[in-house]
């Protein structure tokens, strides 16, 4: 990580000395260490560092072009464009496109794109992860936006592993004024989702249709061979029991990860293809910088970011106030 961070350094340095852009190259370096939260050890989890390789020489690129093309002088020239790196490299190209396609039945949560459903309701929404990063708190907070946006939502209740769970997700049901859809007998997890798609594509041609199935899956470590099999064996339940399904397979995040999400990202996405990624637990000191990392490489968007333990704690991913996030006006290395 320190080798990131040296080749960060010693890149810009590297650029300015070649550009001649900043005369004082002392007072570029201090500004440096303002700049970066990545410089100062006492901001966990905010580093430069954790946005891995791939994407801190991406960000060091375009803050060089800004150097280059003289739009870059000063020091609060370089800490915007470093901003402007950041929030770059967390828009793949593929958002733009969904966006411009994005349906009207998903206004209140615009980054979700369940128009392919519109035609064949239920649009069905898959929810992974590892243990205990919010899974099943996002998918209540999620079930509540939607329904604000007057969508029907049903729950399914895929986390067949703790007791507990079925209850958990029927106790945010409850509070988000939604349904659990019926999975019969069904016990293993991808019968269960098999079998809640099912009733929610039959109950979809009803009067009181279901527009939108969220499905809640157990936690899991993206190192489990046999328990990642069986998450891609539910993603194809959902496509059998409802052609189409999962119309979104959101990956659930937790912002105190450090690197480690860019492993959790890439083994879920070979599972299960991903298309959108959750980051939780931003209302404490985590600011999920990481997850720049996991966008740059993988190229799949952040969709929502979870700031509590309430229901309307989930918010649509803003990148520029992310990154107004990683790199506070007030702070620095002082
Ligand atoms: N502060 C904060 N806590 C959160 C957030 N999202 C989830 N949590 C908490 O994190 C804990 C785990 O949340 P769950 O939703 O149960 O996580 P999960 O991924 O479903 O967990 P498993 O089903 O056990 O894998 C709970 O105590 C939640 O209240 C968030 O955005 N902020
Ligand atoms: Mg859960």
């Amino acid at each position: 990580m320190g080798g990131v961070l040296i080749l960060f350094f010693f890149e810009l340095v590297e650029v300015v000395e070649r550009e001649r852009s900043v005369r004082n190259l002392f007072s570029f370096s201090n500004s440096l260490l303002y700049l970066s939260p990545s410089l100062n050890s006492r901001h966990q989890n905010s580093q430069a560092s954790d946005f891995g390789p791939r994407a801190a020489l991406r960000i060091v690129d375009g803050v060089r072009d800004d150097v280059r093309n003289g739009k870059a002088k000063t020091p609060a020239d370089l800490k915007s464009s470093l901003k402007r790196a950041v929030v770059a490299a967390l828009q793949p190209k593929s958002q733009q496109k969904e966006d411009e396609t994005t349906s009207s039945s998903s206004s209140t949560a615009p980054t979700l794109n369940l128009g392919a459903a519109d035609e064949n309701p239920p649009a069905v929404v898959m929810v992974v992860g590892v243990n205990g990063g919010g899974k099943t708190t996002t998918i209540g907070k999620l079930a509540a936006r939607l329904k604000a946006g007057g969508a029907t939502v049903a729950l399914a209740a895929g986390d067949t592993y703790r007791a507990a769970a079925a209850e958990q997700l029927a106790g945010w049901a409850e509070r988000s004024g939604v349904t659990m859809a019926d999975s019969g007998d069904a016990q293993r997890p991808d019968a269960v989702l098999y079998k809640a798609t099912q009733w929610a594509a039959a109950t979809a041609s009803k009067e009181n249709k279901i527009d939108v199935l969220l499905c809640d899956t157990s936690g899991r470590l993206h190192t489990n061979d046999g328990l990642m099999a069986e998450l891609a064996k539910c993603g194809r339940s959902l496509s059998k029991a409802h052609p189409g399904a999962p119309h979104e397979t959101l990956l659930v995040l937790d912002g105190t990860t450090g690197l480690n999400m860019m492993t959790q990202a890439r083994e879920f996405n070979s599972a299960v293809k991903l298309s959108g990624l959750v980051v939780t637990k931003l209302d404490g000191t985590a600011k999920g910088g990481a997850v720049v990392g996991v966008v740059s490489e993988l190229g799949i968007p952040v969709k929502f970011v979870g700031v509590g333990e309430q229901v309307d704690d989930l918010q649509p991913f803003d990148a520029e106030a992310f990154v107004d996030a990683l790199f506070p006006e007030e702070e620095g290395g002082k």
